[in-house]
């Protein structure tokens, strides 16, 4: 019996470690590692489940071409075809247009492994291509907290436990981050309330001391509100002056602008709970805010987090121990990104094009058109909007490439399917969104059938170019994966994991040497040094320079209710378990109300439609719901029939900043329903 270390690779707030045991070369189980901090020795259903889906019958263990796209006749081919196709494809390619910008990469959080990225390092080899940037999760919010303090970092989330008050704002751990739980649970034993601010009464919700129901997109003028009568209540910091910018301007806009009667109104909830939410955030410390991803998937959603970051200010709760506002962090990922961003020539400049808008963007550039795309790490043809733009976009591409475990709804359109290893099966390096622990993950069993770690991949077509043409691509043809994953502890990682040298992260997962709490010494990164309730760099990019309320979108008479999508406990997006058992009915939860008022009980059949296209559901009223919102969960794994039809691309306000471009504003989704 063996024993091996990974650390769960998915786009999940937990980045869980994990201890493998294998038998004869067999990987027989995987459990929690006790000895990491926030794991504790426990792992969610989702990755308890990876023996079988390692070994599962459905995993692609050999390259595979489709005979014609959509058709499911896939044939095996050898390595040898596969990479041959591809190369003589970037070659055709780079010869007919005289530059790589046909081939784009559209690739994401499948695996956030670090050695994921050798596909952009490929890239760069090729020369200059058509990327996408941005992300999908957290871009309005990763921007208002990088105007605010300049750059967006977290307090250690085990310091939770040391909050008087909790409150969980638009975030879901009871699904989406369950090892938090536990950290909240520790603090109620300590005295803390929690309280749960959500557009409906969530799982989250069921574990907190108090439900504030928020109507959508709203969360930034219930922070307003609430900002307004701490200010009326005289309970804001009397030391903001010492560490803040522009505070006499918010208070004047809350002053002038903000009216409790509209506020409530708007956000639903009565003015006797916005005073009762104030006093206690203003009378109790620590109070720690979690502002989470679902409330800033709007078109004002960095308005939002800007106007919740303004609040925590104004109390006073910044910088304090188990307290402030926390979002996620980002500076545990210092990498030396070696694979990543090889080194390449200056005039080479690739074209950008917005994740969250892929398809339109892509069939956008002329000059020259995409012809080639590889898909790695993503399955965009069931998270993405304007899906029939990406039905457009296939017919113009000679050729994709979807690497990949399974076969995926992007698949289906695929010309050829590279089968990838498991984080069983290859080395890796991996770091949190949200805890301070970086760790790696070392191969327990032998790549199953043919399956090659993406790196291997990247190579292996990097080789095939060379052989073709000698020169044609500048990334590695070959290299040993352990040591590329060390030559990502450059010396800014060394430094903040306290390492002597990057052979020490293969003794187990390492905590970054990060002060526990988030601004601590209310020493800021923005350029004041300050936080900033007036930004000039939001002016300078044309937004309000105050965290301000700007309306969500609002329904139309064209489609009448706002449609939720949240993420679901037993997937990550759309990786779901073993896939034996695929879902194929929607479940559109509503208000028992509104189901009424369509005639619906529970069982029955109905359709919700837009001007994207109509999806069939079955109707699950549920207490709890507004009844202008109805809500399905990326539950299970449907890949002829995405939920994502009904999605258009409308965006976040903020995300350019940081990471390139605006984010995903999917919660603004508007639908009809009928009975069928
Ligand atoms: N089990 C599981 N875990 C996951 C994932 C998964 O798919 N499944 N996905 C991972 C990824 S990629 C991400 S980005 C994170 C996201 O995880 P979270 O940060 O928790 O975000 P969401 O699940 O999108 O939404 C959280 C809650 O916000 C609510 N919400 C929506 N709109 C509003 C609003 O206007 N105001 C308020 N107050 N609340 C609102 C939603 O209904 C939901 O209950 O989770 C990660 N973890
Ligand atoms: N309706 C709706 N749509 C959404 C969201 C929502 O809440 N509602 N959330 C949005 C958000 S926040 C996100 S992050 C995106 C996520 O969307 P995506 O970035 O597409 O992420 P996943 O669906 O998790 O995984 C994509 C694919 O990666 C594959 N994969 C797993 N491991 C590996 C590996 O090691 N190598 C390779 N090559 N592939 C691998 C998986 O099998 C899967 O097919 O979806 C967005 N879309
Ligand atoms: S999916 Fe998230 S909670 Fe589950 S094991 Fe992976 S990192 Fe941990
Ligand atoms: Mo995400």
């Amino acid at each position: 019996m063996e024993l091996h270390q990974h650390i769960c690779p998915r786009n999940c707030y937990d980045t869980c470690s994990i201890v493998s045991t294998t038998r004869k070369g067999v990987l027989i189980s995987v459990e929690g590692n006790p000895n990491h901090e926030y794991t504790l020795g426990k792992l969610c259903p989702k990755a308890l489940d990876d023996v079988k889906k390692v070994y599962s019958p459905q995993r692609i263990r050999y390259p595979m071409r489709q005979r014609s796209r959509y058709s499911g006749f896939w044939e095996r081919i050898s390595w040898d075809e596969a990479l041959t196709l591809i190369a003589e494809k970037i070659l055709d390619l780079k010869e007919q247009y005289g530059t790589a910008l046909p081939i784009a990469l559209n690739k994401y959080s499948g695996n956030f492994g670090i050695l994921h990225n050798a596909v952009d390092g490929l890239f760069t080899g090729i020369g200059a291509t058509t990327r996408a940037i941005g992300s999908p999760c957290w871009s309005a919010g990763v921007d208002a907290q990088t105007l605010d303090f300049g750059t967006f970092f977290c307090s250690d989330p085990l310091d939770m436990a040391k909050a008087k008050l909790i409150w969980l704002w638009g975030v879901n751990p009871a699904w989406t981050a369950t090892h938090q739980m536990p950290i909240i649970f520790d603090a109620i034993d300590q005295g803390a309330k929690v309280v749960c601010l959500d557009t409906h009464f969530s799982a989250t919700a069921a574990r907190s001391h108090q439900f504030v129901q928020v109507r959508p997109g709203t969360d930034g003028l219930l922070a307003l509100g609430i900002a307004k009568i701490l200010l009326e209540e005289n309970l804001i910091d009397p030391k903001l002056s010492n560490y803040t910018l522009g505070h006499e301007e918010f208070i004047h806009y809350l002053e002038t602008e903000i009216s409790l009667d509209q506020c409530s109104q708007i956000t639903g909830v009565p003015i006797s709970t916005l005073r009762e939410l104030a006093v206690e955030y203003g009378q109790t410390h620590p109070a720690c805010i979690w502002a989470g991803f679902g409330l800033q998937r709007y078109t004002n959603g960095g308005q939002t987090l800007r106007a919740i970051d303004a609040l925590g200010a104004l109390a006073g709760h910044l910088g304090e121990q188990g307290g402030g506002v926390q979002y996620a962090q980002f500076e545990t990922w210092r990498f030396s990104k070696a694979l990543q961003n090889p080194p390449k020539p200056l005039k080479q400049i690739d074209r950008l094009i917005n994740i969250n808008k892929f398809s339109e963007e892509a069939l956008n550039c002329t000059n020259p058109p995409v012809k080639m795309l590889w898909i790695s790490g993503r399955n965009p043809l069931s998270q993405d909007g304007n899906l029939h733009l990406w039905k457009k976009l296939i017919k113009q591409l000679d050729l994709i490439v979807v690497s990949d475990l399974f076969h995926s709804a992007s698949s289906e359109v695929a010309d050829l399917f590279l089968p990838v290893t498991t984080h069983y099966e290859h080395w890796d390096i991996n770091a949190g969104y949200w805890h301070y622990w970086v760790g790696v993950n070392e191969p327990a069993i032998l790549p199953l059938g043919e399956c090659r770690s993406d790196l291997q991949i990247a190579w292996d077509v990097s080789s095939q170019l060379n052989k073709l043409v000698p020169g044609s691509c500048s990334f590695p043809t070959s290299g040993k994966e352990k040591d590329t994953l060390l030559r990502e502890l450059g010396p800014e990682m060394l430094a903040i994991l306290s390492l002597e040298k990057p052979e020490a992260i293969l003794k187990g997962p390492v905590r970054a040497k990060f002060p526990r709490t988030a601004w601590e010494n209310r020493n800021f990164s923005t350029p004041s040094g300050r936080f900033e309730f007036f930004s000039i760099q939001a002016a300078n990019a044309n937004l309000p320079p105050l965290p301000v309320f700007v309306p969500p979108l609002k329904p139309s008479s064209a489609a009448l209710l706002r449609l939720l999508t949240p993420h679901h406990y037993s997937t990550i997006n759309s990786q779901g378990y073993s896939l034996d058992a695929p879902i194929t009915d929607f479940i559109l939860h509503l208000a028992p109300e509104l189901a009424q008022r369509y005639d619906l009980v529970a069982g029955d059949r109905a359709q919700i439609w837009n001007e994207c296209g109509h999806l069939d559901v079955v109707i699950h009223p549920e207490f709890g719901i507004s009844t202008d919102l109805v809500i399905i969960y990326q539950e299970g794994v449907r890949n002829n029939s995405p939920l994502n039809r009904l999605l258009g691309t409308p965006l976040t306000d903020m995300g350019h900043l940081s990471l390139g471009a605006p984010g995903f504003a999917l919660n603004e989704t508007f639908v009809n329903l009928r009975k069928q």
